[in-house]
Order: C-alpha cells, then structure tokens, then sequence
C-alpha cells in the first residue's frame, strides 16, 4: 500500500525550485539568502578562539526554500561558530539554553570526562530551559572535530557547528589557507513528522522507486525474463534496490557552511597555494560524495587524526565523519567544490576562486546507483560466517540477516565503484604513527546492525536501546569490536570518549576514527581502549536511526 500522497511530492520540489529562485535573486543584490540574521551576523563574530566562550542555544528565523522557519541556534549562527582551539589548553564553555526545551551540547571526537560529554540521560541531566551549564576539559588531541545538540531532533534544526583544534607544534601538512566546509541537511518540516512519517512507512520519502521507463530499459539491456526475475525478488524481500536514504533531496535541502546550491559559499585563494579544506558532515542523516571536478585533493587526515598523504579524486564521507584535504588550485579560475547525496537527489555546492563572485560549472549529478546482491547478501561464497545473536531471529525488528558479511575495506562504496574516479576507501587511510595501544585485545565484542527497513525498527542485535541492558568494558582493557552490518544501508557507528581503531582484513591497524561507517552486508573490527571511565553513548550517528534504536550505553568501569 502506498500512502504517500504524490501532490505533496510535487509540492516538495517545487519549494526546493523555489527555494532556488529566492536564494538566486537576494545573491544578486547582494544580500546573504538563506539566514535571516544580518543583526545577530554583523554582531556575532563566525569564529571565536580562546579558552573561554559563552554560548546561547536559541531559535533563529531562517529562509532556504522561500518558507520562513525556525531554525535552533548558536549566538544566532547557523552553523554554530567556529571554536578554533588549542592543544593543551583547557576550555571552558557556558552554554546558555534560551529555548523553551531542554537542550545539550556533545563534543563529538573529543576526549573528555565522561560528566563533560553533553549526552542527556547518560553523562549529565541536559541543559533545562534558562539554565546554564559550564563544560570544561583538557585538550589532548588537534585536529577537525565539530559539536551538536543531543537533544531530540535539534541537530536536523541546525545545532551544530566546526572545531578546530590547532596542534601544540604546528601543522605536519601545511597549508596557506585554511576553511572548513560543513555538509548538512535541511528540511522545511518539523523533524517529528519526518520520523513520524517514516515510522508509518519506512520508505516514505523514497522517491526513487524504479519507474516503468526504467523496467522498459531493463527489459531491453537483460531481457524480459531476468528483469522480470529480479522485480519478483525485490518483492519478495519487500525491499527495493533504490533504498539508499530514508530522506532525499525532495525533501531536504543541502547546505555547504549553512548556504543553500544557490547561495553558493566561496573560499579564495591566490593560484599555487596550497588550500586546506575541512570537510565535516554536520548532517543528520545523509551521506554525501565530494569531489572539486579538475582539482586531485590529498587527504592529509581523518576523524581529526593526521593520515599518511593520499590522492583521491572524490571520497565519501559519511554523517558525522570529517575529512581533511589539501589542493593546489593551479589556474586563475573558479572550482565547485561538490557534494552529492549518496541517493543523487541533491548536491551541497560552493567554489573555490581568486576573487569573490566567480563561479565554475556545477557538473550533473551521477546516476542513482542501485544495490548489488552483495551489498545486500555480502561475500557470496567465502566470507566469514556470521553469529547472529538469539534475538535477531524471530524478531519483527529484523527483517534481514546476512550470514557471510564481507570484510573487504577496499570497497568506496555503492555508486563509487568504477566510475572512472580515484574514489578514497578506508583500506587507503593510514593513521601516522599507527596504533595507540599495540596490544592484543583480550576480549572480543561482536554486535550486528539490525533493521526493519519498512516498520522503520533500528537496533543493535535486533534489541533497541529502551529495552537493551548497558555494555560493559572493563577500565584498562584493550578490546576487539567487531560490527556486523545486517541491513542495506550505511550505518556511521560512533563510540562517544575513546578512539575506535580500525582494523584490517587480517587484524592489522589501519585508521584511528571517531566514527565507522559500515557498508551493507560488511563486517569490520576495531580496536578500543576502555582507558575513560563512566558511562558513554555508542550508537548509529543517523539521526533518526539513532531515534529508533541503533544505540548502546557503555559503561567503563
Ligand atoms: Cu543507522
């Protein structure tokens, strides 16, 4: 049964259209589209450094597809300021909540005391309205990290914003300029409905369903027989191959540093410097394919830590991960720095230029890419075998099982394969500097990512975190988290206050990470420290995902 109404549909693109217009026409006349603050914006500086900083979560007006809305701010910034911080130092933040609900700030990828982590219900009670709580935690790390709400839907409202942390003996890799380019998604409607849609139909707002051009073109290119046979198998699983955001480009609206396509945020350079640009997924639920179309990037770190210097043409980064890289603008002329959506149906879009209000093509987008049998199925033939756990089986929360995960990382991903681009693959990152703990782990924790993509159910084991006991790590211990992926969607698994390193194939160290995205039907260790005592947050970073219960307490004690 499909419930979807499609004249809402429509309606959803042509605001976006719309959206587009008005944000073209106030660029024209030079006014900032997409934020209404120009007060609060000549007032509040974008970047605040130093030790101490007073922070106020409120709401702001905002327009992006020519609808006024409420959006959640800080100091009336969206995304929140820049804090650019210093290794060594300790900071301390007042964080104001001057909304009518309670609020948090999580510092996500930063090392602290467990009381200092912002998660309400876990770390501290959160932040009630009018109160003001004050942070405050050494810096024993640098590099590009950024922070948001953990309180309800806030973060798709806009409650997130870049850290810097500048590194106590300057730089390994150079560069003479220096931006961070935050990735997010917007939506005009209220965050509950999107859930509450999305729970009534798992694939509400995918629009993506083949159509029947592309059965014709199916039965041109296989026959009628096998397209017919691959439709009756997607049926028969009531799965569909075009299943690769729960939330698209129809609805959302993609930012680049809180700008819409239009809008158009730029970075200047002089011809020959080397530019680093910071790339942060501050989005709550899409993963987005970058690329600056004639420019190599080297990637020069990952999750903040400084990685041996890799050439890539393009790189996925998903929700919450950050990537740093650098680029050598050779000519006189504008680039796009591009980011699609993972299911192509929108792009976040800035440039990179000599002088302000240059623009370059903005390429198409690729096709939307459609699952294999192996993102679905894993390692046909060879490939580990799986334990599920008892729970996964007979359970109306998991709707799928994959008995040999694949365990390859030198997979880019669904809709990055061969395509003719040097795609990154977290088989190509190297931390410098290797592991931080080379001890074997003594303990081994193995947890499958659990779905039932039409009831919208997300857990771990088939178990959501209301009815799920905490995880136990022992203070001290080195141990092994193995992740076994059985849905067909990528799911970014972040383990609030210790570093997840990763491990490869054959149990070697590969990369130091904040956050792993697991692929359909793949497996991957890591190795974890349980060197921060209390109680942390450990969960999938899509927003609602995380919402419906793909998320763990661990309690280091
Ligand atoms: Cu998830």
């Amino acid at each position: 049964m499909d419930t979807r109404d499609p004249h809402d549909a429509r309606l959803s693109r042509r605001r976006f259209v719309q959206g587009l217009m008005l944000g073209g026409a106030a660029a024209g006349l030079g006014m900032r589209a997409g934020v209404t603050m120009a007060q609060s914006d000549a007032v509040a500086p974008r970047e605040l450094r130093g030790t101490r900083f007073d922070l106020a979560i409120g709401e702001l007006p905002v327009d992006f597809t020519g609808r006024r809305r409420l959006a959640t701010a800080v100091n009336g910034q969206l995304p929140a300021p820049l804090l650019r911080w210093r290794e060594g130092d300790t900071v301390t933040l007042r964080v104001t909540n001057r909304l009518r609900v309670p609020s948090s700030i999580h510092w996500h990828g930063i090392l602290l005391p467990a009381g200092m982590d912002g998660v309400p219900g876990i770390s501290f009670p959160g932040i009630a309205p009018g109160e003001t709580f004050t942070y405050r935690f050494p810096l024993r790390q640098s590099g590009t990290y950024w922070y948001h709400s953990h309180s309800g839907f806030q973060e798709q409202t806009g409650l997130y914003g870049p850290i810097v942390i500048e590194p106590a003996r300057g730089e390994r890799f150079p560069a003479e300029r220096d931006y961070v380019v935050m990735l997010s998604d917007w939506t005009d409607e209220d965050p509950l409905a999107v859930y509450a849609h999305l729970k009534q139909q798992g694939d509400y707002y995918n629009y993506a369903e083949p159509t029947a051009p592309e059965f014709l073109r199916d039965v041109r290119t296989q026959g009628l027989r096998r397209a017919l046979a691959e439709r009756r198998m997607w049926q028969r699983m009531r799965m569909s191959p075009a299943d690769l955001a729960d939330v698209g480009g129809a609805t959302y609206t993609y930012l680049m540093n809180g700008r819409t396509p239009v809008d158009n945020w730029e970075g200047l350079f002089k011809r020959g410097e080397k530019v680093r640009l910071r790339f942060i997924n501050g989005s709550a639920m899409t993963l987005f394919d970058v690329r600056i179309p004639g420019l190599k990037m080297t990637v020069v770190a990952a999750d903040g830590q400084d990685v041996e210097p890799v050439s890539v043409d393009e790189f996925r980064i998903a929700v919450a991960e950050t990537y740093d890289v650098i680029v050598e603008p050779s000519d006189d002329r504008a680039w796009t720095v591009f980011a699609q959506a993972i299911d192509r149906s929108g792009y976040a879009r800035g440039t990179l230029a000599p002088r302000a209000g240059m623009d370059a093509p903005v390429p198409a987008m690729d096709a939307r890419p459609v699952l294999s049998m192996g993102d679905m199925m894993g390692a046909m033939g060879g490939g580990s075998m799986a334990r599920h756990a008892r729970p996964e089986y007979r359970n109306p929360g998991v709707d799928m099982r994959v008995d040999t995960p694949r365990s390859n990382l030198d997979d880019p991903g669904i809709g990055l394969r061969g395509n003719g681009r040097r795609a990154l693959a977290y088989a190509d990152l190297h931390t410098i500097g290797g592991a931080l703990d080379a001890r074997e782990p003594g303990r081994e924790i193995e947890l499958h990512l659990t779905g039932n993509m039409q009831r919208y159910m997300w857990s771990f084991d088939g178990v959501k975190f209301s009815d799920a006991k905490p995880l136990h790590f022992r203070a001290g211990e080195r141990l092994r988290l193995v992740l076994v992926n059985d849905t067909m969607m990528n799911h970014p698994i972040h383990l609030h206050g210790m570093w997840s390193e990763l491990e490869n194939a054959d149990g070697g160290f590969q990369v130091r990470k904040h956050t792993i995205d697991v692929q359909p039907a793949q497996r991957v260790a890591y190795g974890v420290t349980a060197n921060a005592l209390g109680r942390w947050a450990y969960h999938c970073h899509m927003l609602y995902h995380m919402e419906a219960g793909m998320m763990r307490e661990v309690v280091v004690s």
